[in-house]
């Protein structure tokens, strides 16, 4: 196994113990330590990285975690957000594996319509990690650069793959709900999801 892959299956056995239906039972802090461990080798990843110039970025499955997570890996178009966007209840860990991103936080709105306001901004270069999830906030994240930025995602339990997720106007802050956040490729596969 590469280092890679040895990440995917460390990753798995430590959810292992979890009953992967709630994010309550999920021991964040050795996630975290084993992305933030990981010594990125492109080779190792790039089959999963497929961009697209089409599409502000793309959503790669690596693993699905024994069905209590969702590995992927997003490559994020230069000059490209997301757009802003909860997590379904779920912890969201994210790993720079190429180029900086820059996460956008952003409060709930509350029921008014009102432009929404920027609570925090952070640039993560590569080799960061950052945790998200709804009792956070909000987020968009973005490709400044001029080049492909690529991120390892780890989400448990797999909730927006499932239900979906929900979507802001950063205008108005109406909510519109996605019922399903496609896959671009899965397991170095294109796909159409
Ligand atoms: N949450 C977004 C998604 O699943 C990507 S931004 O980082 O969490 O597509
Ligand atoms: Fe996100």
């Amino acid at each position: 196994m590469n280092r890679f892959e040895t990440l995917v299956q460390d990753i798995k056995d430590i959810l292992g113990p979890s009953s992967g239906l709630t994010s309550e039972d999920v021991d964040v802090g050795d996630l975290t330590l084993k992305m933030e461990r990981y010594v990125s080798d492109e080779k190792e990843w790039s089959k999963y990285a497929l961009g697209n110039a089409n599409m502000a970025y793309t959503r790669n499955l690596v693993d699905e975690g024994n069905g209590k997570a969702n590995l992927l890996i997003l490559v994020w178009t230069p000059g490209k957000a997301s757009p802003i966007h909860d997590h379904g209840n779920a912890h969201c860990l994210m790993r720079v594996l190429r180029g900086s991103i820059t996460e956008t936080r952003y409060d709930y709105p509350d029921g008014k319509e009102a432009p929404m306001q920027i609570k925090k901004e952070t640039t993560l270069k590569e080799g960061a990690v950052a945790y998200m999830a709804d009792n956070l906030g909000l987020h968009q994240v973005a490709n400044p650069g001029s080049d492909y930025a690529v991120s390892l995602h780890l989400y448990t339990p797999p909730n927006v793959a499932k239900f979906g997720c929900n979507i802001f106007s950063p205008k108005t802050g109406k909510m519109t709900h996605v019922p399903k956040c496609g896959n671009y490729s899965k397991f170095g596969e294109r796909v159409e999801d």
